[in-house]
């Protein structure tokens, strides 16, 4: 009886880890592969490499995976951020959108994933510099490292930084 159990539990191990293994399980949803989130800091991010969008779909995307856009609250995590942008090669050119935006109030600056003011900011130099025009914030490489800047939420067109809770894999387009 306990041999027969044992194999029992094998084989719903096996299937268990077959099934989260498997490249199937994203197919019904039309989803084409599977992305890890990585520990950076201490948060759990998936930045695509291969989409750039506005503000608003980005979210959406995030949103998808569970996650939403990147909540940075102190300087010891937007540099594990920008360390880690840096050693991909990503370089001035290259814009990331977080969850910072002023859209409900000018220059009054928020986080749309928790709604809290952004008590922390590090602007790259002559930033928010937006008025009504430029109301989400994203990070692009400025004096050395990835800093703050508020950029026009639905014209332009970055990559994007998803940040969930706990580490995770999901199915993406
Ligand atoms: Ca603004
Ligand atoms: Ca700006």
């Amino acid at each position: 009886m306990t041999i027969s159990r044992l194999t029992l539990f094998l084989v719903l191990l096996y299937i268990f880890i077959d099934s989260s293994n498997s490249e199937e399980t994203c197919t019904p949803y039309g989803h084409e592969r599977y992305s890890s989130f990585i520990n950076i800091g201490n948060n759990y991010y998936n930045i695509p490499h291969d989409n750039k969008t506005n503000w608003f779909k980005a979210r959406e995307i995030c949103q998808s995976m569970g996650a939403d856009l990147a909540t940075i609250t102190d300087d010891g995590q937007l540099t594990a951020i920008s360390n880690h942008l840096m050693s991909l090669g990503y370089g001035a050119n290259d814009w990331f959108w977080t969850a910072g935006n002023d859209l409900a109030e000018d220059n009054n600056f928020h986080w749309v994933s928790n709604g809290e003011r952004m008590t922390f900011t590090k602007w790259s130099a002559g930033q928010p510099f937006g008025g009504e025009i430029e109301d989400c914030v994203h990070l692009w490489l400025r004096e050395g490292q990835f800093k703050m800047n508020d950029w026009i939420c639905k014209g332009g067109n970055a990559y994007y930084i998803c940040q969930a809770p706990i580490p995770k894999t999901v199915c993406v387009w």
